[in-house]
């Protein structure tokens, strides 16, 4: 079985021959190659180089025998599309140009033609699926509306969301008007990544945990059932929730057909409570891999072991590699995997 089929199996609530593998942030500070290339460019520069995006797509790609790549690029290019850039600080971390905070800026946004702009991803797609084959899957990806609309309204990483859950609750038109601005290019730009051969997508809900239960529906479901259902069933859509396992049921209602799931969640235990036409993925504790390979080796036999008579399981972290990962562990992990526990 190859590895495409093998994730497509999985991806669509089937047992494949063993579970997939491909790990968020495969790419990143953590590989001397990629911290080699970021010497002679910057961060925004390698987004935006087709070539060089599809090269730091292809380096973990060459290291490990992972079953999927995860296309190079970052959740905030949209808003950067709209209007609004972001950049690095120096201390570390990214923030937003500016930060949205008047009616008047919201309608300012740019949404039709916006995906446009993003045209350096599918061209980065299909350099990196002509190099890769047709062996490997490839994924592309969006954040959720929710999750950029909150970059966008508190500059960079919110804290406790105060001012994105203000407008939410102050000033509901601005929301609506923002969250749909930003949906339709979100859905441009995913029809874009199908057509430029992605296999599957994942939307990242990353600060969807900022939701109280009252509000989940209105501020963040309702806009990526949207999306799922903007995609149309073409490829399989992944949603990670970051802080939201413990409400797996009601993600599970934008549609999607996998469940990301963080670290310290029971995963056997969320997939059994899903409908059977569902997968989850996940859902390794990303600070393994800054130890000793043992102890990683030894958590994900173990995480394998709950899903090993149900399948229905893509391994994978349960965010993403931090820095301090270990490149020798990293590779113990996958090797684990794809050696079939
Ligand atoms: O996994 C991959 O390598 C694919 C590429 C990818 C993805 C899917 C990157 C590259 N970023 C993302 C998604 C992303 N970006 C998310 C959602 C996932 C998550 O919850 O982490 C978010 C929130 C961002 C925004 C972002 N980009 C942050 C967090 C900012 C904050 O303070 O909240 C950071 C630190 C980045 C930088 C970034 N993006 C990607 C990489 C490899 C890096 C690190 C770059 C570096 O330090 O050199």
């Amino acid at each position: 079985m190859n590895a495409r089929d093998r994730f497509h199996i999985a991806a669509t609530g089937g047992k494949p021959d063993r579970p997939p593998v491909w790990l968020m942030r495969q790419a990143g500070r953590y590989l001397p190659e990629y911290r080699a290339l970021k010497e002679k460019h910057t961060f925004v520069e390698m987004v935006r180089t087709p070539e060089l995006a599809a090269e730091v797509t292809l380096q973990p790609m060459r290291r490990f025998p992972l079953d999927a790549a995860i296309i190079f690029s970052d959740i905030l290019v949209v808003p950067e599309a709209m209007g609004q850039a972001y950049h690095f600080k120096d201390a570390g971390g990214i923030a937003m140009d500016y930060v949205l905070e008047r009616p008047g800026q919201i309608s300012a946004l740019v949404d039709t033609a916006a995906a446009e702009r993003l045209a350096y991803v599918p061209a980065a797609l299909r350099s990196v699926r002509k190099t890769l084959g047709t062996e490997r899957a490839l994924l592309g990806f969006c954040g959720s509306p929710w999750t950029l609309a909150t970059y966008m309204v508190e500059g960079g990483s919110p804290g406790q969301g105060g001012k994105i859950k203000s407008l939410y609750q102050n000033d509901r038109k601005s929301f609506e008007l923002l969250m749909d601005k930003i949906t339709r290019v979100c859905g441009d730009y995913l029809l874009m990544q199908i057509e430029a051969g992605v296999d599957a997508l994942q939307i990242f809900d990353s600060w969807g945990g900022l939701c109280d239960e009252d509000m989940l529906e209105e501020a963040t479901l309702k806009w990526m059932r949207r999306l799922v259902e903007r995609v149309g069933g073409c490829v399989p859509v992944i949603v990670f929730g970051r802080g939201q396992s413990h409400r797996a049921g009601e993600v599970a209602t934008t549609g999607a057909q996998v469940l990301s799931l963080d670290h310290g969640v029971d995963l056997a235990a969320v997939l059994a409570s899903l409908p059977t036409r569902m997968s989850v993925q996940g859902n390794l504790d990303p600070v393994y891999l800054t130890g000793e390979p043992g102890p990683a080796v030894e958590a994900t036999r173990a995480l394998l072991a709950t899903t090993r008579t149900t399948g229905r399981h893509i391994f994978n972290l349960g965010h993403g590699i931090t820095p301090q990962a270990r490149v020798e562990t990293v590779g113990a992990v996958i090797e684990a995997v794809a050696g079939g526990g």
